[in-house]
């Protein structure tokens, strides 16, 4: 079915009389543009570790050459991938409403590739490496020696990707704002995402219970929905755009 039949003209209009739209993103809205989601992300080589394996500081410490090794894999999928249309529409609404707060789960910076400013990265950012021990940015770092993880060159210690691992806390600033967002929002919009990991997942119910409108927007959405909550089962490459022509199209910003 064509997504511009997927979209309640209900949801339309709240979109239109939007104030403060929030927005919270997760691994589906980038697997359009060729980045495994994270679940999928343990696909071939990577199928037999679990995502505590992988993306845990335990994980680390039992294997860092493995995990450093996974985040190489993965920051070069990143490296070779492009903003999709759902990247992309979401860079357009700030355009459209007086207040969009971009919230992500997503570590790879494409919505900020697409032209988003202000992306609330929860989880961190995968093309970022820090010290493990000072927890600095580290951006230039040697691997002729063939030690991986490399060393810090100002402390010896191993890197890191600049990611939220499992059992790690969020960066306080991020969740505040992401808190703050979902409370004051008028239509919070969550897309690409399973809702499986907390403390992100409890943003749209925390939306809702401040009394915005909600829409998920994901591939295997099951919840049965009525105003003020909206499901929409559509891929967000094309669901997006075709929101904003059904909000917009008469109208340019
Ligand atoms: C925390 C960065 C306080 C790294 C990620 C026991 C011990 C310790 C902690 C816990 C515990 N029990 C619970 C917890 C809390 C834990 C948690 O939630 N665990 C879950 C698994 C139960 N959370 C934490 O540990 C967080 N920290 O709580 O600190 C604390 C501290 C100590 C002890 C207790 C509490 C930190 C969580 C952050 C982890 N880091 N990422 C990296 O990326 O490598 S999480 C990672 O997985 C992603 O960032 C993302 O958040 C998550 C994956 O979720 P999604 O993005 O939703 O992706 P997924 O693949 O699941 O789903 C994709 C969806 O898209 C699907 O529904 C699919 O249908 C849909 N889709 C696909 N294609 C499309 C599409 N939709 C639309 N269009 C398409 N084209």
């Amino acid at each position: 079915m064509s997504a511009d039949l997927l979209i309640d003209p209900g949801l339309v209009a709240a979109l239109r009389r939007a104030r403060h739209v929030a927005v919270l993103t997760g691994a589906g809205v980038s697997a359009e543009s060729g980045i495994p989601t994270f679940r999928d992300a343990q696909t071939g080589l990577w199928a037999s570790f679990s995502p505590e394996d992988l993306a845990s500081p335990a994980g680390f410490r039992r294997n860092p050459r493995r995990v450093w090794e996974w985040y190489a894999w993965r920051r070069e999928l990143v490296a070779q991938a492009a903003p999709n249309p759902g990247h992309l529409a979401l860079a357009e609404l700030a355009r459209y409403v007086p207040q969009l707060t971009l919230i992500t789960q997503n570590v790879d910076g494409l919505h900020q590739r697409a032209g988003s400013e202000a992306v609330i990265e929860l989880h961190g950012n995968i093309g970022r490496v820090v010290c493990a021990e000072e927890g600095g940015v580290v951006e230039q770092w040697d691997e002729s020696g063939g030690e991986l993880p490399p060393r810090c060159p100002r402390c010896g210690a191993h890197l890191r990707p600049d990611v939220v691992w499992f059992g790690e806390l969020l960066p306080e600033a991020a969740m505040a704002a992401a808190w703050a967002a979902a409370r004051s929002c008028d239509l919070f919009l969550s897309i690409g995402t399973s809702g499986l990991v907390e403390p992100a997942a409890s943003l749209p119910r925390a939306a809702m219970q401040a009394g915005a409108t909600v829409a998920v927007i994901n591939l295997d959405v099951t919840t049965a929905a009525r105003p003020p909550l909206y499901t929409l089962n559509a891929r967000s490459g094309e669901l997006l755009p075709a929101l904003l022509r059904a909000a917009w199209d008469d109208t340019p910003p």
